[in-house]
């Protein structure tokens, strides 16, 4: 039987890589995916034969890249295996409860916690206050209400524990699965379990941080399933949430509203922040915050997120930014690449960051006086570079600056009006690239393609033009 399913996954694994694999690595991924599949898509194999063994696999690995948003191949290609090796939680995509959620539900809205053993990671404080913000997370915008009890049974036992603790589901050591936290029922229902193999952090982006991995947990003891908006706390990878800034996004909010209804206790004068939505990039309303090349792929820049396009590549990958750069600002003005110096610059009100890779340049954030702009300029709304000139257009306002990278200062004659450099450019330059000789300006949804040289103006296209929606 195992035979049979290393035949099948085997096959699979050669059709789906284009360049050849070590014999040892496929074993390791068809290992590893089969555990991951029967982990969190109840692929448990009920039968004893090896062809319907193989078709439930089959089955499960489709239902996991449907759930993804992966292309549906039915094959452990390396866009699934990468996915499958992200961090996570250890709840089922397809929990038996999931689907019947309505039936898990607290039947008060008060509720007692209790935090039973503390990570060495942290100090106890730390521990304490990431445990509470995570609660806090669910009781802003619900009825329900949290009472820290310190000894007896709470409805929520907090613990932190390795390997097999005793539930029948053992943590896997560092990275895999980070947490799990079971649906409300009495006795161990509510609980939610940490893997202290993992390293926690507090403030920190770095490590795993116990607030974004506890509030994601909390949502399972409060009755939510996994969901597959990637924007959603309940997303099931994990994403570092900044808890003095986390604002539970829209979906999730809908969710444990559908469960709880809103919280009854906000002041109208003092409402609620607006809760975030995860944004789509085939919505012909969609205004980009910034666009630019990054070593052959397009990055088009909106709030938390990124998409990166590869001109050759049809599909189109989102992330969060923190995810890809972890020290990037979000919600950023504009962005370029200087192709010659393999920089990436972005831009945020008067701060410009430089990436180097990945990771922010030592001497970064610097002031925009250092690339020549004058004191007055509070943001800039667009740059675009040109590697045959070796010219920096940036936009602001109605008028644009030329910066000569070479001679490091800006061209004389500048601030330009938009409208003369561009003729027909009439509204304010959101975001703007140069690709294969056109300059693309970006204006609210609508995306303005001039010759670059010429200037004169071509088409009006729609904002994700390049994105083969
Ligand atoms: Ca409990
Ligand atoms: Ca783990
Ligand atoms: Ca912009
Ligand atoms: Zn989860
Ligand atoms: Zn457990």
């Amino acid at each position: 039987m195992q035979n049979c399913t290393v035949c099948f996954l085997l096959s699979l694994v050669i059709a789906a890589q284009t360049k050849p694999i070590s014999k040892a690595l496929k074993e390791e991924h068809e290992v590893m995916a089969e555990k991951y599949l029967q982990k969190y898509y109840n692929g448990k194999n009920q039968s004893r034969s090896g062809f319907q063994h193989k078709a439930n696999l089959q089955l499960k690995l489709r239902e996991m890249q449907q759930f993804f948003g992966l292309r549906v191949t039915e094959k452990l290609n390396s866009e699934t295996l990468a996915v499958m090796k992200k961090p996570r939680c250890g709840v089922p995509d397809v929990a038996d409860y999931a689907t019947f959620e309505k039936e898990y539900k607290w039947n008060t809205n008060q509720l007692t916690y209790r935090i039973e053993n503390y990570t060495p990671d942290m100090t106890v404080a730390e521990v304490d206050d990431a445990i509470e913000r995570a609660l806090q997370v669910w009781s802003k915008v619900t009825p329900l209400r949290f009472t820290r009890i310190y000894n007896g049974t709470a409805d929520i036992m907090v613990s932190f524990s390795t390997g097999d603790h005793g539930d029948s589901s053992p943590f896997d050591g560092p990275d895999g699965y980070l947490a799990h936290a079971f649906p409300p029922y009495p006795g161990i229902g509510g609980d939610a379990h940490f893997d202290d193999d993992e390293t926690f952090t507090y403030h920190s982006p770095y490590g795993y941080n116990l607030f974004s991995v506890a509030a994601h947990e909390f949502g399972h003891s409060m009755g939510l399933g996994h969901s597959q908006d990637i924007g959603a706390l309940m997303y099931p990878t994990y994403t570092y949430q900044d808890m003095d800034k986390f604002v539970l996004p829209a979906g999730d909010l809908k969710g444990i509203q559908g469960l709880y209804g809103p919280n009854p206790d906000v002041n109208p004068d003092d409402p609620l922040p607006e809760p975030p939505t995860t944004p789509n990039a085939c919505d012909p309303k969609l205004v980009f915050d910034a666009v630019t090349s990054v070593r052959g792929e397009m990055i088009f820049f909106k709030g938390r997120f990124l998409w990166r396009s590869h001109p050759t590549r049809p599909n189109r990958e989102v992330k969060f930014i923190k995810t890809l750069f972890p020290d990037v600002p979000e919600n950023i003005d504009a962005a370029y690449e200087n192709s010659q110096s393999q920089q990436v610059f972005l831009f945020k009100g008067r701060k410009v960051w430089s990436l180097f890779g990945n990771y922010i340049g030592k001497a970064y954030p610097k002031d925009l006086s250092s690339l020549g702009i004058p004191k007055s300029v509070k943001s800039v709304s667009a740059a675009l570079h040109d590697p045959h000139t070796s010219k920096t257009l940036f936009f602001v306002g109605k008028h644009y600056y030329s910066y000569d990278e070479i001679k490091r200062r800006m061209d004389k004659g500048y601030p330009k009006l938009v409208a003369e450099g561009f003729p027909g450019m009439t509204g304010k330059v959101t975001a703007a690239i140069k690709f294969r000789g056109f300059a693309y300006l970006y204006s609210g949804p609508n995306m303005f393609e001039y010759h670059y040289k010429s200037r004169r103006l071509f088409r009006v296209l729609s904002t994700n033009y390049l994105f083969n929606c």
